[in-house]
């Protein structure tokens, strides 16, 4: 059967619907828009978009899950329910194999190592990570001589608002869901429009194992006069966590700041690599590769600056631009497939804009540039070339602004200060990468960096205890290990008078 048959007889298994109260659930606006394949432009399926009234309703039964079962539930109880998610979703792991790289395009070898392991990842870490972290106490004394006790207590937030972009869509959402839930709240999850599939998914999971119903609840839509705007504007909202641009994030800051109701905000980049003459070149090309071209350059933590210590510029240009030019673009099942497209045909026209601009700004193309010849049958997707640029001023948008695309634009520098310099000359701080078989340079250049996460010999290695966030533009806030209890929870002083 052909491709576009076969989607087409599948469509009604495609539905995606709203999950409120433990019930999947049409639209109270009776609106829908169309999930399409980035691969081949085919519609998957529809998605109905929650209306006012389906918000309302999902942050209602949120409230009630967290006055009811859930609020009454011991740390140690629902950690037991957080790792049977966790199992539940590794029990369906195809399913939601299938269904993020549906929507997103991207390779089963990205998402069956990444994408579907972490969703089951972050809840059993935040399992764990409650009934291990301890709060303070202080002993004071008083002018009566019988002093006192002060003890933090931890208490749940309430519920929180969940937006999550299309890059990582299992992976983002659970980073925040997990900890939300183990730390006692509720949540209701606004996922991206492009790609809703595997949040509506969960929601079976978290019936099959038990969560009592209002706990996780999601609504579909877009961002303005839709359920993200919806939601984030709620006053039955207690906190917002957000992943996604910094415009939107600004813009969803504005919202919180009536009720003063806190923020989590992890945004956009514009990440350096700094390369020096004294790496090992082989693992910076293998680093530097997976850093611009991993999941076809949607990760926010992706490099798209790379500075290159003069002496070994030419080598590494031209040694990176030929293990680029070797991905094999591809449906995510076909084997040998390590590049998808991006996520849709908006995405695709934004990057091919900055590879235009690119031109226009005087670069030199050493790779890519365009759209790639694909077979018939993906001609209709979301296709771009892997991308490399040199020969671009500091002052180019193409090097100031974020592209989210597989492309860099790769610059040669003389000094470690010189390095420092232009690495942090940007209104982004997320991560960064630093190549140096010197531990002495690299203890010495990565705290100099105004990022969040600065990574020495390697990129995206996680450890989920650790603090994961932006500076500048690139964020509000740290999560991870204690830092996600500390957004999750409200810390309460007791101070008890002896
Ligand atoms: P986006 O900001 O367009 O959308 C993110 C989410 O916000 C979506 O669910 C969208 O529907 C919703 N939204 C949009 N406007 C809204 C509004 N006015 N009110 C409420 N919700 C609204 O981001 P994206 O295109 O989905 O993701 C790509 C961006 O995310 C890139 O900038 C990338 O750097 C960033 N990102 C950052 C991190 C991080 O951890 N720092 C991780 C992944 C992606
Ligand atoms: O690994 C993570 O926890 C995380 N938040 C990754 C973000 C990737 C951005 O695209």
């Amino acid at each position: 059967m052909a491709l576009a048959e076969q989607q087409a007889e599948d469509m009604v298994m495609k539905e995606v619907k709203n999950f409120i109260g433990g019930e999947y659930r049409g639209s109270s606006a009776e609106r829908s828009f169309d999930n399409i394949d980035p691969c081949t432009g085919q519609l998957i399926g529809k998605v109905y978009e929650a209306g006012r009234e389906d918000v309302d309703a999902a942050v209602s039964a949120a409230r009630d899950a967290l006055d009811g079962p859930w609020g009454r539930m011991t740390d140690a109880d629902r950690s037991e329910l957080l790792y049977a998610i966790a199992d539940g979703v590794d029990k369906r792991f195809d399913e939601f194999l299938e269904a993020e790289c549906l929507d997103t395009g991207k390779p089963h070898s990205i998402a069956s190592h990444i994408d579907i392991p972490r969703g089951a990842a972050n809840f059993r870490i935040f399992a764990d990570a409650v009934k291990n972290v301890s709060t303070e106490a202080f002993r004071m004394p008083t002018p009566d001589g019988n002093g006192a006790f002060n003890i933090a207590v931890r208490k749940p937030k309430g519920v929180i608002g969940v937006i999550s972009p299309w890059n990582l869509p299992l992976l983002l959402m659970t980073w925040k869901v997990g900890p939300a839930l183990a730390c006692g709240n509720t949540v209701v999850v606004k996922p991206s429009e492009e790609t809703p599939t595997t949040t509506a998914l969960l929601g079976e999971v978290m019936n099959e194992v038990g969560v009592p119903t209002g706990v996780y609840n999601v609504v579909n839509g877009f961002g303005p006069d839709s359920a993200g705007a919806f939601l984030t504007e709620h006053p039955g909202v207690d906190a917002i966590t957000f992943t996604g641009e910094t415009r939107t994030g600004e813009i969803i800051t504005q919202a919180a700041a009536r009720g003063l109701r806190d923020v989590s905000m992890e945004c956009g980049g514009k990440n350096p690599a700094l390369v020096f003459a004294d790496c090992d070149m082989d693992k910076a090309i293998e680093g530097t590769l997976r850093s611009v071209f991993a999941n076809c350059g949607q990760v926010c933590l992706g490099t798209e600056r790379v500075y290159v210590e003069r002496p070994i510029f030419d080598e590494f240009v031209s040694r990176l631009a030929a293990e680029a030019g070797k991905f094999t673009l591809g449906l995510p099942q076909e084997a040998g497939t390590n590049m998808g497209p991006v996520v849709s045909h908006e995405h695709q026209q934004k990057v091919l804009s900055y590879y235009a601009l690119a031109v226009e700004e005087g670069a030199e193309v050493v790779l890519g540039g365009g759209v790639p010849d694909m077979p018939a049958e993906l001609a209709g997707g979301a296709w771009v070339e892997p991308t490399i640029w040199t020969g671009l001023a500091d002052d180019a948008r193409v090097v100031r602004e974020e592209i989210f695309g597989p492309c860099c634009h790769i610059r040669p520098f003389d000094t470690e200060e010189e390095a420092i310099a232009l690495a942090n000359d940007t209104p982004y701080g997320l991560a960064a990468a630093v190549w140096t078989e010197n531990m002495s340079r690299a203890l010495r250049v990565s705290p100099q960096i105004d990022c969040g996460i600065c990574w020495v010999n390697s990129w995206f290695l996680r450890d989920l205890r650790t603090a994961f966030g932006g500076s500048k533009e690139s964020g509000i806030g740290r999560e991870g290990g204690v830092h996600s209890l500390e957004f999750y929870t409200e810390l309460q002083n007791v101070c008890i008078k002896i």
